[in-house]
C-alpha cells in the first residue's frame, strides 16, 4: 500500500472514530464493488449448539452437558440435549447451506421451481458464486467419549457423513476442533488447567486429522480461547464450589495461552505440519475473538485505553503468533506492575520462553478473525487489590446508546467498527492473511422478515469491502454466525443468531429461510455489492 493510500484511509479512520465519538449513528454509504476472486463465503455452527444427541452412540458428556443440567444456570433451564438434532438431522443443515450456494445451472432451478414450489429461493440462489464453506466443530467426547483413549467409531462415523454430504453440496469443510465442550471425564481431570492438556488435545487432533484430514482444507484450531480461561467458561463450567475460584486469579493468563494451550509445546506446530500433509491446503488457526474500541473522549489516556482494551483482548493471542513473538508489550508492563504492587513475586503473566517463542511466530497461515460488537472505552484505574484479567487494564468501556442493539445485551450494531479493526489487525501484526470466522447478529424473535439482520450483514459485510478495497486489506473470507438458530450457551434459545429459523416447538426441527438468508445468498451470487442491485430490496416470500 503507498503512502497516499495509507494517509487517505488513516484520514477515513479518523473521521469515522470522530463521529462516533460525537456520539451520533449515522448509516454509511456503501460501496458499489466487488469481492476479490475466490473469496471465500461460509457460515458457521458449533457441536454443542446444535447437535444435540447428547448421550447417545457411545458419546461422553462435555463440560456444557454437566453444566446445564444444573438448575439455575442456563436461562429457563435450557440444555443441549437435543438443541437443533443436527447428529440425526445434519442432511437439513446442509440443504440450508446449499440453499445460500448459488447453483450454476439453470436447468437444477427449474428441476427445484418444480419440485418445491419457490421460484423466489431459486431466483436469489441461482447464479456462479457459491457459500464454498461450512464451518462447524467436532464434539471432542463425541469422538472419545473420555476425551482420550477409546475412539468412538459412531461419533467419527457421523463427521464423516456430514463431511461426505458436504461434498455431494461441493460445499468445503472448515473444521474447528475445539468450540469450548472439553470432554467431562478431562475436566474431572484438571481440564485445561491440568498441563497434560496439550498431550491430550494433540491426541484428539491427530484422531481428527487422521479421519478427516483428507477433505478439510481449512483447519481451525480453538474458538475464541479467551473465553476458555477460568474466569469464563471453566469456572462456569465446573459445579460449584470449584476448585477454580480459589486458583484462577494466578491461573487466567496461564491457563489462557501457554499451560493449557499446546501451541508453546511441540504440538502446534507439529499438527500444523501433519495437517498440511493431509490436505490440499496448508491451514491452522486460533481464532481471537476481538471487538473494537473506539476511545471515549479525544484525550489522550482514554486513546491509550481503547490500544490497551484491543492489545488485551487481540494481542494476547496475536502477537505471539503474527506480531513480535511475543505478549504485547503493554500487557507485560501493566501485568507486571500490578504484580509485584500486589505482593506477587513474578508477574501474573507468564514469560514464553525462548524456544517456545519460535514455535508460536509464525505457527498459523491466517488470522482467524470472530467479531460482533464495537465499545467505547475511557482510562479508569481499577482498584489495585482487585486481581483479574479485567482489571489489569484500567480501563471502562460502554456502547454508546445511539447505536442500534440486537437480541443480545454485548451486541450493538456497529459495522464502522469492524473496518478500523481489520486495519489495525494489518498495521498491528504484520499483514496477515485474514478470514473472518464468525460474524453476525441476535434477535429475540426469530422472525423470517429479520430487516435487522439484513441492516447488519449488509453494512458489515460492506466494511469488510472497504477494507480490502480501500485500506488494502489483506481479507480472503468472511463466515456468517449463526447457518442457524442453535443453543445459544447461557443465553438458552432466547437470543437467535440464524440464517435460518429453527422452529424448536416442532419434532422435526424445521429449517426456515429467513430474509437474511436470502439477501445473504445475493451478496454471496454478486460476490459483492452490485449498483443494480439496491441491496435492500430483497423482500421476503415463502
Ligand atoms: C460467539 O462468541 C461464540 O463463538 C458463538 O458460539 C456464539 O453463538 C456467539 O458468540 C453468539 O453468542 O453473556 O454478557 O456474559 C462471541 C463472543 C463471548 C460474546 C461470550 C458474548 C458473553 C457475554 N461472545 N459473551 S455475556
Amino acid at each position: 500500500m503507498n503512502v497516499s493510500t495509507k494517509w487517505i484511509s488513516w484520514l477515513l479512520m479518523m473521521s469515522l472514530s470522530n463521529r462516533v465519538t460525537l456520539g451520533i449513528y449515522v448509516d454509511e454509504p456503501l460501496l458499489y464493488d466487488t469481492f476479490p476472486p475466490g473469496f471465500v463465503w461460509s457460515s458457521a455452527t458449533s457441536a454443542h449448539q446444535i447437535e444435540g444427541a447428547w448421550n447417545v452412540d457411545g458419546k461422553g458428556p462435555s463440560i456444557w452437558d454437566t453444566y446445564t443440567s444444573q438448575p439455575g444456570i442456563v436461562a429457563e433451564g435450557a440444555t443441549g440435549q437435543t438443541a437443533c438434532n443436527s447428529y440425526y438431522f445434519y442432511q437439513k443443515d446442509v440443504d440450508a447451506l446449499k440453499s445460500l450456494n448459488a447453483e450454476p445451472l439453470v436447468v437444477v432451478a427449474f428441476v427445484v421451481v418444480l419440485i418445491y414450489d419457490d421460484v423466489s429461493l431459486v431466483v436469489y440462489c441461482a447464479g456462479t458464486i457459491q457459500v464454498s464453506h461450512y464451518r462447524f466443530s467436532i464434539s471432542w467426547p463425541r469422538v472419545l467419549p473420555n476425551g482420550i483413549g477409546q475412539v468412538n467409531q459412531p461419533g467419527v462415523d457421523y463427521y464423516k457423513n456430514l463431511i461426505a454430504a458436504l461434498k455431494v453440496a461441493n460445499i468445503q469443510p472448515m473444521v474447528t476442533l475445539y468450540h469450548w465442550d472439553l470432554p467431562q471425564a478431562l475436566e474431572d481431570m484438571g481440564g485445561w488447567l491440568n498441563a497434560s492438556v496439550a498431550d491430550w488435545f494433540e491426541e484428539y487432533a491427530r484422531l481428527c486429522f487422521t479421519q478427516f484430514g483428507d477433505d478439510v482444507r481449512y483447519g481451525l484450531g480453538v474458538s475464541a480461547p479467551d473465553f476458555l480461561s477460568p474466569f469464563n467458561i471453566v469456572v462456569a463450567a465446573a459445579a460449584p464450589p470449584s476448585p477454580y475460584s480459589q486458583i484462577w486469579t494466578w491461573n487466567v493468563y496461564l491457563s489462557s495461552w501457554p499451560q493449557f494451550d499446546p501451541s508453546p509445546r511441540q504440538s502446534l506446530p507439529t499438527l500444523r505440519i501433519n495437517f498440511q500433509t493431509y490436505s490440499t491446503r496448508k491451514s491452522w488457526n486460533r481464532l481471537l475473538n476481538i471487538n473494537w474500541f473506539f476511545p471515549g473522549s479525544d484525550q489522550i489516556a482514554d486513546a491509550d485505553a481503547a490500544e490497551r482494551a484491543l492489545q488485551f483482548m487481540g494481542g494476547w493471542f496475536a502477537n505471539p503468533i503474527f506480531g513480535s513473538g511475543d505478549y504485547p508489550s503493554i500487557m507485560k508492563l501493566k501485568i507486571g506492575e500490578k504484580s509485584a504492587q500486589q505482593g506477587f513475586n513474578q508477574s501474573r503473566l507468564p514469560e514464553f520462553t525462548a524456544e517456545q517463542k519460535l514455535l508460536v511466530k509464525s505457527s498459523a497461515d491466517f488470522l482467524g478473525i470472530n467479531h460482533y460488537t464495537s465499545l467505547l472505552t475511557v482510562n479508569r484505574p481499577s482498584d489495585i487489590n482487585d486481581i483479574s484479567y479485567e482489571s489489569d487494564q484500567d480501563l471502562y468501556s460502554y456502547y454508546d446508546p445511539s447505536w442500534y442493539g440486537s437480541g443480545s445485551p454485548w451486541l450493538k450494531i456497529t459495522p464502522f467498527g469492524l473496518r478500523n479493526l481489520l486495519v489495525w489487525l494489518r498495521d498491528k501484526f504484520n499483514d496477515p492473511e485474514m478470514i473472518i470466522t464468525e460474524n453476525g447478529c441476535s434477535d429475540t424473535a426469530g422472525n423470517l422478515d429479520d430487516m435487522l439482520r439484513i441492516y447488519y450483514y449488509k453494512h458489515y459485510i460492506n466494511n469488510v469491502l472497504k477494507a480490502i478495497k480501500i485500506d488494502g486489506v489483506n481479507v480472503t473470507g468472511y463466515t456468517a454466525w449463526a447457518l442457524m438458530d442453535n443453543f445459544e450457551w447461557r443465553a438458552g434459545y432466547n437470543e437467535k443468531f440464524g440464517l435460518f429459523n429453527v422452529d424448536f416447538s416442532s419434532p422435526d426441527l424445521p429449517r426456515t429461510a429467513k430474509a437474511s438468508a436470502r439477501y445473504l445468498a445475493q451478496i454471496i451470487r454478486d460476490n459483492g455489492f452490485r449498483t443494480n442491485q439496491p441491496c435492500n430490496n430483497y423482500p421476503i416470500s415463502k
